[in-house]
């Protein structure tokens, strides 16, 4: 029902599905289907690759307005829920290891491709486990708070998914391999909340590089850390995701009290990014060049066994649409 004609023949005719966000949720309680509502859903859930493109910020119909908001309290707990064809299936393959990256801008109509972002939280390789891995394992659900301090208005709310399994080469030297980007933006109005008003300016064409180790990394050796690519989690957010559910009234109070915790997490995280980085640059230079071949998967990720389902249920969907 919610798919246009577009939709069912990129999907039918995609040799790789890949992941796609369905809804928020507010303090535990779902907003409902946000596609297209408010959520600037792309066309299909193919990754954006080229970091000179504009659709690298809120994905391709970045710049097309959704006609809603969802409505939250600076503190609140969003949970941000992805999936793959259908909600509630597979959320995406788990080939597509990577982190899961939250930025805020203040609200524009625009594609928002300019240096407006702040980042508020992230996740990236902890415990053994990639973002992705616990995404899926939550059904397609990531849960981050909106920094307490965050003043009321409107905002865009960007998380991306990045996807590394053929991220050991960059895109600008073999476009058909290159980490891959799935960034979506969620339209939200804070309707309470304090006086900061986020102030990194990242902008993501400039911001994110080829060169950056977190954008071309190679996941198939041991990896025991990797490097979180953009600017460090703001200090005036609270520190992002952890997957584990909050309950909405605990939330309410643990908000009065987040003010203080920001500083040792943002301390956290800063030594956390900058001590590997010394590391991996040199994994990824000896890694990119002959050896890539050898510890690159034979298949591509994206396909494999997963081509054929994917058309069978794209089959499924069009029917659907045809039916509606
Ligand atoms: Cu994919």
């Amino acid at each position: 029902m919610y798919f246009t004609t577009a939709t069912v023949l990129a999907l039918a005719s995609s040799v790789s599905a890949h992941t796609l966000m369905y809804s928020a949720w507010v303090n535990g309680v779902d907003q409902g289907d946000g596609r297209n509502v408010y959520i600037r859903s792309p066309p299909n859930n193919s990754p954006v690759k080229d970091l000179s493109s504009p659709d690298l910020v809120c994905n391709v119909n970045g710049g097309k307005a959704a006609s809603s908001f969802v409505s939250a309290a600076a503190g609140d707990t969003l949970t941000f829920e992805w999936y793959h064809n259908t909600r509630g299936d597979d959320i995406v393959d788990l080939s597509h290891k990577g982190p899961i990256i939250t930025y805020i801008a203040p609200y524009t109509e625009g594609n928002g491709a300019s240096a407006i972002w702040t980042k508020i939280a992230e996740d990236g390789f902890a415990n053994g486990k990639w973002a992705v891995e616990t995404l899926v394992a939550n059904k397609g659900k990531y849960d981050f708070k909106l920094p307490s301090s965050l003043a009321a208005g409107k905002y865009l709310v960007r998380q991306e998914i990045i996807a590394l399994h053929e991220g050991d080469v960059a895109y600008s030297s073999n476009p058909a391999r290159g980490a891959q980007f799935y960034p979506s933006c969620v339209q939200v109005e804070v309707t309470s909340g304090g006086s900061a008003v986020p102030s990194e300016n990242f902008d993501f064409n400039t911001g994110y590089t080829y060169s950056d180790p977190g954008i071309v990394f190679n996941i198939y050796g041991s990896v025991t850390s990797y490097p979180i690519p953009g600017p460090e989690v703001w200090s005036g957010a609270s520190s992002g995701g952890g997957s584990a559910p909050v309950a909405s009234s605990s939330t309410r109070v643990a908000s009065s009290t987040a003010v203080a915790a920001p500083t040792s997490t943002a301390a956290a995280s800063t030594t956390a990014v900058a001590s590997p980085t010394t590391t991996l640059v040199t994994s990824v230079r000896t890694s990119s060049a002959p050896a890539a071949t050898s510890t690159t998967p034979s298949k591509p990720s994206c396909g494999g066994k997963r081509k054929r389902r994917s058309v069978s249920r794209a089959k499924k969907v069009k029917k659907t649409a045809i039916g509606v």
